[in-house]
């Protein structure tokens, strides 16, 4: 058994970074971990993964046969669902106890076709796992942003059917207010209403719908705790290592040690 970390988000969001991240992270403390690449048409990455989807399909063929682009990682993704118990056993031969899976910044993969949800579910399988879904430091500039954002995370977790952390990345490019203030604010009852009500020249019916998804998402719970995270602030970078390790370890022994001051900082909120 593995404990899964999916890494989803927007193009450039920072998932391939913070994979890296999570996983020198995790390396450095003990329990082994991997790094699967899930996106076929990624050049460069950060780190080396040990197993790598880009050698199973390829983009070109797909766009061999008359797609573009878009078309051809889309169709090579879902190719993949052919592969899947290859992967899987890839990933049992490592007998890791960390698994990172870094996804293709395409979102509507996971956010409404079926192939990103049942590939990642098939290898799962049974086994404890978590989405990590990444909301690129911008966003939070606005309001209307963060609506949208907080609706595509949702599309997301109700597609995966999985435990939903998000993250702000990148937080350090964010003034010190938003991080500090609104963010951890942003699941106190009518504040992201209170916000999008500030905002000017929007259609009425457009604010309703915007007020309603914010009740939605924050009155489900969906919202709870945002946790900004940046690759330049290790305290942060432990604090998301540490909720999803909680996450994916809930219901048994402590096989991996979570810190007790990070457990004490989660407490707060
Ligand atoms: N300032 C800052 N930049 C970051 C951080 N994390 C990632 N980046 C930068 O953001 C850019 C995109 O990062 P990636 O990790 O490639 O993002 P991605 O989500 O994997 O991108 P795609 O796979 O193309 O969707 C890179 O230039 C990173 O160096 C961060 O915490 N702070
Ligand atoms: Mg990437």
């Amino acid at each position: 058994m593995t404990k899964y970390i999916v890494l989803v988000g927007p193009a450039g969001s920072g998932k391939s970074t913070l994979a890296k991240a999570l996983w020198e992270l995790a390396s450095s403390r003990g329990p082994k971990t991997i790094i699967v690449n899930f996106d076929p048409a990624v050049e460069v990455l950060p780190y080396d993964p040990h197993i790598d989807v880009r050698n199973l399909v390829s983009v070109e063929d797909f766009m061999k046969k008359g797609l573009g682009p878009n078309g051809a990682l889309i169709a090579s993704v879902a190719s993949l669902v052919n592969y899947v118990d290859e992967i899987k056993s890839e990933i049992d031969k490592y007998s890791a106890d960390i698994t990172i899976i870094d996804t293709p910044g395409q979102l509507e993969l996971f956010a409404y076709r079926s192939s990103g949800p049942v590939i990642i579910n098939t290898i799962v399988g049974e086994d404890p796992a978590v989405t990590l879904f990444l909301i690129d430091a911008p966003f939070f500039e606005d309001p209307l942003s963060i609506v949208s954002a907080l609706s595509l995370s949702s599309s997301v977790a109700v597609r995966m059917g999985l435990p939903q952390v998000n993250v702000a990345t990148k937080s350090d490019l964010l003034l010190p207010e938003i991080v500090d203030e609104l963010i951890p604010r942003l699941s106190e009852e009518g504040y992201l209403e209170s916000l999008i009500e500030d905002v000017p020249r929007i259609d009425y019916n457009i604010k309703l719908l915007a007020l309603h998804l914010a009740a939605a998402v924050r009155d489900s719970g969906f919202i709870g705790e945002i946790l900004p995270v940046s690759i330049y602030n290790e305290d942060l970078l432990k604090l998301v290592y540490a909720k999803v390790l909680q996450i994916v370890s809930q219901g048994e022994e402590p096989s991996i040690e979570i810190e007790e001051d990070e457990d004490a900082e989660y407490g707060r909120g």
